[in-house]
């Protein structure tokens, strides 16, 4: 008979994980429940079911790779068509044609118009003043541009130094909120944190209970009410009982469903009103924009900047896309830094934006940290000091 419910148990859950989104999950998993046993029960409503016993499954070894190096790896996936379209554009030298081809190929990764026009004209004088004459000399120049441009912009992700911090998180349908919650909740709850889910995505039930699946993976408690529900009180509640729990973090899933935008942004801003009430102001309000919408996406974003300030973005599925230079046109277009990037579908898959890493993944050098020796010969190659 016991063996049977063991059964039972462990069918029940290799589903759920599977369902989730793969086995791959386990390992993430493993790592955090140690964390659902730390319990801030201080009258708080607890909505997940209590942990079940998992399979006995040897976790693998942890993965060695610095988040540098992993994020490097991971964008390797897309570097494909920029990297190669850029490589071939100067082999018959500083051409008006190669100038063209530059340009054709920057905004079809999603550079934008604007932004290639202004990147290669810059690029062009930055070469006729230093003397650069060969096409190699001018990939290394704009590779030196580019790195510069995503340099100067503060990502940091604020946190208030005493109570729970809050982050609004926001976009449109699909891109990747609720997914990016959860990456985002387990690795803070790995960290030692308290941290509050908060369904507010009431449209279907269904929303939260993805949130409450990623809630049990990550150990981190998660507020929902019904389907249908105002969805500002259950903001409310989420962030009363984050408070009452001493929470560390607060993390705010909202709706996307387009169709109806004006009612959308209605119901955002009241979610972010009656949060600031509650909480003063937001610590984050992450806009998430999937990279392979491209151009769409900046589009749908200026609806969310017009209801929200935005504080940064989340950029998703950059692993399944050639199109990286998006992340340019957010900061160019919309003046927004992309804080986050979203690499794969899995509970790692989430990591800080490094700027070195993207530049030499988006010219499809992966190997080596930060700038490289090749890049500095060529530089010097083309007489500068
Ligand atoms: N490949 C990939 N898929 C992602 C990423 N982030 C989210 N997804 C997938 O995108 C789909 C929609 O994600 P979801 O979080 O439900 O979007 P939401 O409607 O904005 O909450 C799911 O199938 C996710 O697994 C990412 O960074 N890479
Ligand atoms: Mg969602």
């Amino acid at each position: 008979m016991d063996v049977a419910i063991e059964l039972i148990v462990v069918v029940v859950v290799l589903v759920a994980a599977a369902a989730a989104g793969g086995l791959t999950l386990l390992r993430g998993r493993r790592r955090r429940d140690a964390v659902i046993g730390e319990e801030m029960d201080t009258g708080v409503r607890r909505t997940h079911p209590e942990a079940v016993p998992e399979p006995q499954i040897t976790p693998p070894a942890p993965d060695p790779i610095t988040p540098a190096e992993r994020f490097r790896q991971r964008l390797s996936r897309a570097r494909g068509a920029f990297g190669e379209s850029v490589a071939g554009i100067f082999s018959r030298g500083m051409t008006q044609e190669a100038w063209e081809a530059l340009e054709e190929s920057l905004i079809s990764a999603d550079v934008g118009v604007e932004a290639t026009m202004e990147l290669v004209e810059g690029l062009r004088e930055r070469a006729s003043a230093e003397g650069i004459s060969t096409g190699e000399g001018a990939l290394a120049l704009l590779k030196e541009i580019l790195r510069l441009e995503l340099a100067v912009v503060d990502r940091t992700l604020h946190r208030r130094a005493e109570g729970a911090s809050v982050w609004l998180v926001t976009g449109v349908n699909g891109t990747g909120k609720t997914t990016s919650i959860g990456k985002l909740a387990a690795s803070s709850t790995a960290a030692g944190e308290k941290v509050v889910l908060v369904a507010a995505d009431t449209f279907r039930a269904a929303a939260a209970e993805q949130l409450e699946l990623w809630g049990q993976r990550s150990g981190a408690r998660v507020i929902r009410h019904g389907e249908g529900a105002d969805p500002a009180a259950v903001a409310f509640d989420g962030y009363q009982a984050a408070r009452a729990a001493g929470a560390d973090l607060v993390l705010v899933d909202t709706a996307g469903r387009l169709q109806n935008k004006v009612a959308l942004m209605e119901e955002l801003g009241k979610v972010k009103r009656v949060l600031e009430r509650e909480a003063g102001p937001c610590d984050e309000v992450l806009l998430v924009l999937d990279a392979t919408t491209g151009q769409n996406g900046l589009a749908q974003a200026k609806a969310f900047m017009d209801t929200v300030d935005v504080t940064g973005v989340v950029l998703t599925k950059l692993d399944g896309t050639a199109k990286g230079g998006i992340v340019i046109g957010i900061q160019r277009q919309l003046g927004l830094p992309v804080k986050l990037v979203g690499l794969g579908e899995s509970v790692d898959d989430l990591a800080e934006f490094d700027h070195d890493a993207f530049v030499d993944a988006l010219f499809g050098q992966v190997t080596d940290g930060g700038r490289n020796d090749r890049e500095d010969d060529l530089r010097r190659g083309n007489g500068r000091a």
